[in-house]
């Protein structure tokens, strides 16, 4: 098959115009803080399906789209997602990490208990394709499936910020659990679990700071 194209639809702001929405979004996304104290007030689906339109005009490899999002609302799924990963993660907190994997989370003071696997509205199991399955069952590469639904992923975690809603961004490990649960073909991997909804009213975070611009790029 040859490339076919159509015409670019793009708009050119004015320097000052893209100066003030490149600093305006920033200010926006500086906002966004990964949350773990969830309220349990509902978010209507169709603002979770726009974030996950929204997701899906991610770039990825060879165009092949290689995400699939499974949005969960469903209590009864919720809970078992929350016994599961709970199991997961007592393992890792009392086993599984190394010393110095604990200290280097002591400053966000979490530990194995996933109430807000329950409370919160929504939770999106995230897979990437390992490969693909054509229509004869015969397996089909994906080109970087793993980088591509990072990116959507990243896409995603703004979007929801930019509806006004909090995530975070959970990966109990191992998640093979959530194949299982969610009865998500053996070629679909968990990626990560994003767990979104409001903030509780009485919500805090960790007082952790961002690197400055000078620590996280350079200019040539
Ligand atoms: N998955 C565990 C541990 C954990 C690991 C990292 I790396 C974090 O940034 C935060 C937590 C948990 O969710 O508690």
């Amino acid at each position: 098959m040859s490339a076919r194209y159509m015409p670019l639809e793009f708009t050119r702001m004015p320097i000052n115009a893209m100066r003030s929405h490149a600093q305006a979004f920033h200010a926006e996304i500086n906002r966004r803080r990964t949350v773990r104290d969830f309220s349990s007030e509902p978010v209507p689906r169709d603002v979770i399906e726009s974030c996950l339109r929204a997701a899906g005009c991610a770039p990825s490899g060879a165009n092949q789209q290689p995400w699939r999002f499974v949005a969960i609302s469903d209590a009864s799924i919720k809970k078992t997602i929350r016994v599961a990963a709970e199991a997961e993660e007592r393992e890792f907190y009392e086993r599984r990490a190394t010393e110095k994997w604990r200290a280097a989370l002591a400053p966000l003071g979490t530990d194995a208990s996933k109430p807000f696997l329950e409370t919160a509205p929504w939770l999106i199991a995230i897979f990437y394709e390992a490969y693909g399955v054509n229509a004869n069952g015969e397996r089909e590469k994906r080109y970087y499936p793993m980088d591509s639904v990072g990116i959507a992923t990243g896409i995603l975690i703004t979007a929801l910020h930019h509806a006004g809603l909090a995530s975070l961004t959970h990966t109990p490990s191992p998640m093979a659990f959530l194949n299982t649960i969610l009865a998500r073909p053996d070629n679909e991997r968990p990626f990560v679990l994003l767990v979104v909804g409001f903030p509780a009213p009485e919500a805090t975070v960790p007082a952790i700071s961002r690197k400055s611009l000078e620590e996280i790029a350079v200019f040539m």
